[in-house]
């Protein structure tokens, strides 16, 4: 590890990771790296949860990170009862339990807002910052590991920072990363990022080496899980929304190679980037927040052309495989922290397609992405606001039924709302696309019914539907039934009538 940290005096501050979770004390806030799974903290958080069992003290903390984090970093700590309040996205079992339960108080935020708020000391203070990195600089800057996250920001304003050194990932990821934090509000210069692959900043992460607390070595993994493959569903809407793109290159909207794509976490998103490999497109380009296992199938096809992320989440099998050949795509491949990966202005500035997973949409094409019966956590929105409201398109995509059938993706009413009708531009299911441009309520509603819900429930939807346009309005309802399917649901484990 000597040679990864290029800081001479640095390398007097390597300490065991219990020695560093000793910085960590009851009530206070602390920041650690980790963005869907890549690049996290991985053992200081348990080093804290050990001590707590082992002296009984109370401690409970303030967890912010940069999106979802691996099971030993938010189970460990939620199961060891030290998480007060998390933010801002979480997707683990344990966690959500709590969360559900109102053990954890948890913040769900736009994953490009966060920072803005903590630099400009809106949400207190930020006291240790726990940050994986692959080597420091001479200068004592941190080289990040597969993902950029919230890390630029947490190394700023923290007043301690711990350095988990991780030797077990590539050296060869030096160079892929571009941080670059905007300047304070009012009176910020543009943010000079035009093209995807711009690089704007600098390859580490700035902090002051005096700040820097403690060193702790490891070798510890990422841990990825596997994503579910493809299904007849999955690809069936993979398909409508291919057929779709088809159409605007034929009607002159857009060209074969499209805009730059963005597609969120998850099985559905990742079949559907795997359907552009059979594709007509090409010389693509991705600004997303994760890069899954099919951006990188699509670079090695050639069809993909350059993918700028926040974090690169894979498979196991495929991480081994993209880790060892990291000089082949270093190229093509950019990650930023998700404060410019997810930017609403340079969304906005570069036209995205974005591609997100509903839970549940309704008939006027309100969107619900994290409340299942409008009252339980599912895992948070994530970017999807932030890629929704500023896209050049703005799709969301879910299978039309869930649960067996139990449950009706498309709802009279949704139940919680993440993503105004405003937002939301096609809805894509197994069953079929609707594209809402331009469209008012009315028009949008038959169209949804029609095209996108189960056959099994298109009968109920049309007759709410005729109920409440006989009580008439821009957005009819029928007020007393428009949750009904909900409470349905909650009372006899059935939306079927
Ligand atoms: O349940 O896990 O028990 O099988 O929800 O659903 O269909 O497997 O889809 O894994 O893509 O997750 C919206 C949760 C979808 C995710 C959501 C049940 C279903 C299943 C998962 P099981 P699928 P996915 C990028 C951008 C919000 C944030 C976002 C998500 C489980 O995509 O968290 O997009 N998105 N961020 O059975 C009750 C319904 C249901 C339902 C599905 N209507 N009611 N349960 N399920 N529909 C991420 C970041 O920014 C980091």
């Amino acid at each position: 590890w000597e040679e990864r940290i290029r800081h001479a005096k640095l390398r007097e501050r390597v300490v065991s990771a219990d020695e560093a979770a000793a910085c960590i004390q009851d009530g206070m806030t602390v920041g650690i790296s980790g963005f869907t799974r890549a690049g996290d903290a991985k053992v200081v958080p348990s080093a804290l949860a050990e001590r707590v069992k082992k002296t009984g003290e109370k401690l409970r903390i303030n967890l912010w990170t940069g999106a979802s984090v691996a099971e030993e970093v938010d189970r460990t700590l939620v199961e060891a009862g030290l998480v007060a309040r998390r933010m801002p996205f979480q997707s683990d079992k344990r966690m959500r339990e709590a969360i559900n339960q109102g053990d954890v108080m948890y913040v769900d935020q736009h994953l490009s807002l966060t920072v803005e708020m903590i630099r400009e000391g809106q949400l207190g203070n930020l006291d240790v910052a726990v940050l994986e990195a692959i080597a420091i600089t001479e200068d004592g800057w941190l080289i990040p590991s597969t993902s950029v996250g919230n890390s630029p920001t947490y190394a700023m304003t923290a007043d301690r920072v711990i350095v988990e050194l991780n030797t077990h990932q590539p050296l060869d990821l030096e160079g892929m990363h571009d941080i670059y934090v905007p300047g304070p509000r009012p009176h910020r210069d543009p943010i000079p990022l035009i093209e995807v692959s711009d690089r704007i900043g600098t390859p580490a992460i700035p902090v002051d080496p005096d700040k820097i607390a403690g060193i702790v070595i490891t070798d510890r993994d990422d841990h990825f899980s596997d994503l579910a493959p493809p299904d007849g569903d999955t690809e069936r809407i993979a398909g409508h929304l291919i057929e779709f793109l088809e159409h605007e290159v034929r009607s002159g909207r857009l060209t074969e190679t499209l805009r730059p794509l963005q597609s969120g976490v998850g099985a559905v998103s990742n079949a559907v980037l795997y359907g552009l490999r059979e594709s007509r497109f090409h010389d693509l380009q991705m600004y997303s927040e994760v890069l899954q296992d099919a951006a990188f199938d699509l670079l090695d096809t050639g069809r993909l052309r350059f993918a700028s992320g926040c974090a690169i989440t894979l498979s196991p099998g495929r991480a081994r495989d993209v880790l060892a050949r990291l000089g082949d795509y270093r190229a093509h491949v950019v990650l930023r922290p998700q404060e410019i990966s997810n930017h609403p202005g340079i969304i906005r500035r570069l036209g995205v397609i974005a591609m997100n997973t509903a839970l549940e949409a309704d008939i006027y094409g309100n969107v619900n992405s994290t409340h299942v019966l409008g009252t339980h956590m599912m895992n948070g929105i994530g970017g999807s606001g932030d890629f929704a409201r500023n896209a050049y398109l703005s799709i969301f995509v879910t299978k039309s039924t869930a649960k067996g059938g139990r449950i009706s993706s498309i709802v009279p009413m949704v139940s919680h709302v993440d993503h105004t009708e405003h937002d939301v531009q096609i809805i894509v299911t197994e069953q079929g696309l609707a594209d809402l441009r331009g469209l008012a309520p009315r028009e949008r509603a038959r169209l949804i019914i029609e095209r996108c819900a189960h056959p099994d429930y298109r009968d109920a939807l049309r007759e709410y539907y005729e109920a409440a346009l006989r009580l008439g309005g821009h957005t009819p309802h029928v007020l007393e039934q428009a949750l009904s399917w909900h409470v349905r649901l909650r009372d006899t484990g059935s939306m079927h009538p």
